[in-house]
């Protein structure tokens, strides 16, 4: 099994260890999953991995099917940490988002933007100013484009839109002490996404909604939800878990044997009747997605004791249950997760990347909730996102990887077609 590396871009090398499910730390850099670290000037100064003692594969594309790039290779003076795949300039076509730290260690960004054909061309390096390189991206402004959203430094998160030809602020929003996570939803159904944060005071930690409107300032709603000695969370996930409409959330702390805190949310942006759930599962990072088509939302969790995947099904209803876990042999540990129909039988299929192992895996979902046997292909380096995207015009989906141990993103072309 060959992938197709149709796009070589190449970054500095950096790496990181962030769970999935944390977008946005705000300048407190949780980067290991660890919650409660002092402000630092980046999102994960004091624990990102430096590669330095990586011993490279002297030909790290080997077996790698690799077109040439077609542009001269970039080398932008950016320490990349994350990697978002979105249409940020509304023309269209998925475009690559790449933050990390420049050479002064400030926060900046990098910017692909793709043609629609496969082809990218790396020509931007945005102003996204910031504390945090974990980004949240949605639809913010009301126009065309994907929008941007940035921590800051006094518990600010900045958003940006796309201005003809780069981002330029667009309004900051202030949540209280300390956003560590914002998710981007229509929480009150008007038709414009709001946007919620996770936050951590010095005892409590709650949601936050900010209403997305076009007046000067938005409108905020909190929510108090627990005490941070007993549950410190930073994943935040968002979906319809009841029948009514509105925005549900999941809150949980990476690797901590709590499972998920699941709250309802209301109209008004209140959220209630907090209950933990799958308690006895330890949720590193999670996707939500319908895996067994009864038409209501589920859980895909992936632990790392043991390393495994574990479905929790929702009952449509706020109520989920562990139905069935899928264990994965060493040494491949998911570090993130997406899940997309990606062989176009209709089903959901689940993709992973290891932030060490070369290696993606993926497995094909029945439809019931069951996953076919892991496969793998091969990648230039461990990675610490996949996205699976519409890339190319081949109705099969694309993946958008970050290996930046090995200094890119690398593009797969329908890797895994019918
Ligand atoms: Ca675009
Ligand atoms: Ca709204
Ligand atoms: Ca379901
Ligand atoms: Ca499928």
């Amino acid at each position: 099994m060959r992938p197709h590396l149709a796009s070589a871009l190449t970054l500095l090398v950096a790496c990181t260890d962030r769970p999935l499910g944390e977008t946005d730390g705000a300048g407190e850099g949780a980067s290991d999953g660890t919650i409660g670290l002092t402000e630092s000037a980046g999102p994960a100064s004091d624990t990102a991995t430096p590669t330095g003692g990586h011993d490279p594969d002297p030909d790290p594309t080997e077996g790698i099917t690799t077109a040439p790039p077609e542009h001269d290779p970039l080398s932008p003076a950016l320490e990349p940490y994350s990697l978002e795949v979105a249409d940020f300039d509304g023309d269209g076509h998925h475009d690559l988002l790449v933050m990390g730290l420049d050479d002064a260690e400030l926060i900046t960004g990098w910017i692909a933007r793709g043609h629609g054909d496969g082809r990218f061309t790396a020509d931007l390096a945005p102003a996204l100013q910031g504390a945090s390189a974990y980004p949240a991206i949605g639809q913010l402004d009301g126009g065309a484009g994907v929008d941007v959203m940035v921590g800051q430094f006094q518990d600010a998160a900045r958003i940006y839109r796309w201005s003809v030809a780069e981002f330029t602020a667009y309004k900051t929003l202030t949540s209280p002490p300390t956003p560590r996570n914002h998710v981007v939803a229509d929480v009150d159904g008007d038709g414009r996404n709001d946007v919620v944060a996770l936050c951590h005071g010095a005892q409590k930690f709650g949601l936050t909604v900010h209403r997305g409107s076009d007046a000067a300032a938005w409108t905020a709603t909190t929510t108090v939800l627990g005490l941070v000695d007993e549950f410190a969370p930073a994943g935040l996930l968002l979906g319809q878990f009841d029948a009514d409409g509105v925005p549900d959330a999941l809150l949980f702390e990476s690797d901590a044997p709590r499972g998920f805190l699941r709250v309802l949310g209301r109209p008004d942006g209140e959220f209630v009747e907090p209950v933990f759930l799958a308690k006895h599962l330890r949720p590193w990072g999670a996707v939500l997605g319908d895996l067994d088509e009864d038409g209501r939302t589920d859980i895909l969790a992936v632990e790392h004791f043991p390393v495994r995947l574990s479905l929790v099904t929702g009952d449509g209803a706020g109520g989920f249950e562990h139905t069935g876990s899928v264990d994965i042999d060493a040494p491949f540990t998911p570090h993130a997760l997406d899940l997309d129909d990606l062989d176009g039988d209709g089903h959901l299929d689940v993709v992973a990347v290891d932030a060490v192992t070369p290696l993606l895996f993926y497995w094909t979902g029945d439809g019931h909730g069951g996953l076919g046997p892991a496969q793998a292909l091969e990648l230039p380096s461990g990675a610490v996102r996949v996205h699976a995207a519409q890339l190319d015009p081949d109705p099969a989906l694309d993946l958008a990887v970050a290996t930046f141990d090995a200094g890119q993103v690398t593009i797969l072309l329908n890797p895994i077609s019918l």
